[in-house]
């Protein structure tokens, strides 16, 4: 197998809203169960969100007038859109991805784009990696994920579709057109009920068509999108996985260069930590809600505690007062203390806004904070700081 540039990897997770109540209600396994609105004995209005696959064989498809799934299978459990759930179990899913590399693309509630060219070594082969994270989520999660592997974005994600329920479908570079030219045209990105039409006249009916077709004639009648068409036909897409760094916690530590078991040396020391992470926190543009105090003694048993408490913040004394009510709380004797360390999570913008009402303490704090910010950049981190730390 020749070696490839890229391993694209797309997760679709199977009927997700159906497969959670199937997963919490053991009673609804194996039947057909229809999540979205109230079928109100038939006369309901709303719509289908989702359905088990035991639902499927009666015809019944997501955005599908409830009324007509009640026709299509009055004995179907229906039940109503529990999205707080969903989105928990969504969030636990995400966790899983990000073990296995840091460049996720989220699609949707229930789909992904992994790109693991640069982390599928530690699997043996990007193969491998597919199997390890569909066997992470039905042993932690409970869910079957199906999962396509590919060169590039679009012929995964074609890839993990194919092989629901349960798939797990590799294309590899030598493959691609084997895989795509036998398949209809409507399964290329950008191929919608218009589009389809002008190709059926042209007598072009499946990718394999497109991708032998004239450049030209696909230009003249689809414009430059019938160049783009061309390519992808051809399975030339390098669109990236759009990721995005995910700072999960900052922290800062220092191990002591003698232990001691002087209060005022330790919080000092703490002080300055927090000064640091709110600095680094600001230039990230992150706030966190949960604190955490590491403290190692001189024997080296570690303590760690946490605290979480609204408004997130990124100003040192707040960070700060977290951090020192919880080492007070520690009463570690006359233990000597080897290391201290601080840790903010729970990360979010900070841009949020947490309050309906205008605050002007914070914002005046804000504005403190950012002139803070801009003496230390322009002048060292130790050009200003607490009095209490001198
Ligand atoms: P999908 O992944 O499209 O569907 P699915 O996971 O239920 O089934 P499968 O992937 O195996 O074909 O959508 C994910 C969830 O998004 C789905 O469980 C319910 C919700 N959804 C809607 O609420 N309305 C819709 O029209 C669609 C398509 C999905
Ligand atoms: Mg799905």
């Amino acid at each position: 197998m020749r070696e490839q540039s890229r391993y694209i990897v797309h997760v679709d997770m199977d009927a997700f809203f159906a497969a959670i109540e199937q997963r919490d209600n053991p009673s609804l396994r194996g039947r057909p169960v229809i999540v979205g609105a109230n079928p109100e004995g038939g006369k309901g209005r709303g719509v289908v969100s989702t359905c088990s696959y035991e639902a499927r064989k009666f015809g019944i498809r997501s955005a599908m007038p409830i009324s007509l799934a009640y026709r299509r299978c009055p004995h179907a459990v229906f039940l109503p859109v529990d999205i707080d759930k969903y989105r928990k179990v969504s969030r636990r899913i995400y966790e899983i991805f990000y073990e296995f590399t840091p460049r996720v693309e989220a699609v949707s509630i229930d789909e992904a784009f992994l790109d693991i060219t640069e982390s599928f070594h530690r699997f043996g082969s990007p193969l491998n990696l597919c199997r390890e994270i569909k066997s992470r989520i039905k042993e932690e999660v409970g869910l079957i994920a199906s999962v396509g592997l590919a060169p590039t974005k679009m012929v995964a994600k074609i890839a993990s579709g194919v092989g629901k329920p349960d798939g797990l479908v590799e294309v590899d570079a030598s493959h691609l057109e084997d895989f795509l030219f036998p398949l209809p045209v409507e399964k290329l990105w950008g191929v919608g009920e218009r589009v389809s039409f002008v190709l059926h006249r042209l007598g072009m009916y499946t990718i394999g068509d497109i991708a032998c077709a004239d450049v030209d004639v696909l230009t003249r009648h689809l414009g430059k999108g019938g160049y783009s068409l061309w390519l992808l036909a051809r399975g030339k897409d390098n669109q990236d996985v759009y990721w995005e760094e995910r700072i999960k916690s900052m922290s800062q530590e220092v191990t002591f260069q003698r232990d001691t078991s002087e209060y005022e040396v330790v919080t000092k020391k703490l002080m300055e930590l927090c000064e640091r992470l709110s600095l680094r926190l600001r230039a990230s543009n992150l706030k966190g809600r949960t604190v955490t105090l590491k403290v190692r003694l001189s024997g080296f048993r570690t303590y760690t505690r946490s605290i979480t408490c609204t408004p997130a913040t990124n100003f040192a004394d707040e960070i700060y007062q977290r951090a020192q009510a919880l080492l007070r709380r520690l009463e570690i004797k006359k233990e000597k203390i080897r290391l201290v360390g601080v840790r903010v999570s729970s990360l979010v913008d900070a841009g949020d806004d947490e309050f309906i009402f205008r605050d002007y303490r914070r914002e005046r704090k804000e504005r403190l904070y950012s002139t803070i910010d801009r003496i230390k950049n322009k002048f060292g981190e130790e050009a200003i700081c607490y009095a209490r730390r001198k």
